[in-house]
């Protein structure tokens, strides 16, 4: 040892520490360290040689000197080694990146079929009145679609040669939902009133495919089920959505029919968009547009369901999304909705 043991002590610390500090990448760190205290040949190694040659009380002091720097470089050495590794693994992202936001030329860009933007544009109409939007599965069974709407046994909606029925169970038992009803007798079912709710979604008639008629199409039916619900609000809700839909000089009239599943029931129209009323080609010459059916729910559907018909009354309604995306574009045959020719659909 020199003459001034602590002091050389104090010196390697300041020299290691600089070093340490300043190594700028993982390599060097290693480099620093092996340099000033891990190797055979380091500062350490030859200052704890040197301490062999020490009267044993010195050895002791400078030993317990030389063990707390020790510990002190290898603390820093640990620390300096996690900012690096850190840096490092950073400079790693930034150099794997993948730029995944090419952008496509207009034409080549997708977007929503023009039947799921009217489907959506329905929805926020409902969803701004309040209502949610319910969905059932597609294939369903015939007592959600036919016995539980009050439909009888020989109504020509319940023959194969109108509905797509499904091999499955009993014979005529599974089918392809021809219309939304069963999602709205699952609401009834779960039995969580009061209900204000719609449902959109695909249906399956057997139906050949012509201007007006697709095999599959898409529905929308809603149902409000709760204490003291009268007609006036049916007819209140049907204005107020047609209003939302179609803008707000829309007028919209009832006029009777027939449905197992309502009664009253009603076939709601609304003046032309065309003409507004005075009669065009669009029209047929009448000012008045056919939508949908609606009506107040039959009390015998609340009683397949288990909802009290003396508690609750309720009133639904039904109509095409198709026809409402075919009416906002003016096109006149629904078959371009399914022929994906893209000539067409890229111009919504
Ligand atoms: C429940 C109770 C009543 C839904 C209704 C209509 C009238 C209707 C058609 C219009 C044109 C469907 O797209 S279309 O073919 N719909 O006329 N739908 S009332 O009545 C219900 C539904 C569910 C539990």
């Amino acid at each position: 040892m020199t003459t001034d043991p602590a002091g050389e002590i104090a010196q390697l610390e300041a020299e290691a520490t600089a070093a340490l500090e300043g190594a700028a990448d993982l390599a060097a760190l290693d480099e620093c360290e092996r340099v000033a205290f891990r190797s055979k040949k380091s500062r350490f190694a030859e200052m704890y040689q040197k301490l062999g040659s020490t009267a044993p009380e010195e050895r002791r002091v400078l030993g317990r000197l030389l063990n707390e720097l020790r510990g002190r470089l290898e603390a820093l050495a640990d620390g300096r080694r996690a900012e690096l590794a850190a840096a490092a693994r950073i400079e790693r992202l930034a150099a794997d990146r993948l730029d995944l936001t090419e952008v496509l030329p207009r034409r080549l860009a997708g977007h929503l079929h023009l039947v799921t933007q009217a489907r959506e544009a329905l929805e926020d109409v409902f969803v701004g009145m309040g209502y949610e939007i319910a969905e059932g599965p597609e294939v369903e069974t015939g007592w959600r679609n036919f016995e539980a709407l009050n439909i009888p046994e020989d109504h020509p909606a319940r023959s194969p040669l109108d509905t797509f029925y499904v091999d499955f169970g009993e014979p005529w038992s599974v089918l392809l939902r021809p219309h939304t009803s069963p999602v709205q007798i699952r609401l009834l079912q779960r039995g969580v009133l009061p209900i204000y709710a719609v449902a959109p979604g695909r249906t399956y008639r057997k139906d050949t495919p012509d201007s007006t008629h697709l095999p599959v199409f898409h529905q929308i039916e809603g149902l409000v089920v709760d204490r003291g619900v009268t007609f006036a609000d049916l007819k209140g809700t049907i204005d107020t959505f047609v209003r939302a839909v179609f803008g707000e000089g829309t007028r919209t009239r009832l006029r009777p029919a027939y449905f197992p599943f309502t009664e009253p029931s009603a076939e709601f129209e609304m003046s032309c968009v065309i003409c507004g009323g005075d009669g065009c080609r669009t029209c047929s010459g009448v000012g008045w547009i056919e939508l949908g059916g609606c009506g107040m729910v039959h009390p015998a559907v609340f009683e397949a369901t288990g909802v009290d018909p003396e508690e609750w009354t309720g009133f639904a309604f039904g109509f095409g999304i198709d026809r409402i995306a075919f009416m906002r574009h003016g096109i006149a045959d629904l078959r371009v909705m399914i022929e994906n020719d893209v000539r067409f659909l890229g111009q919504f």
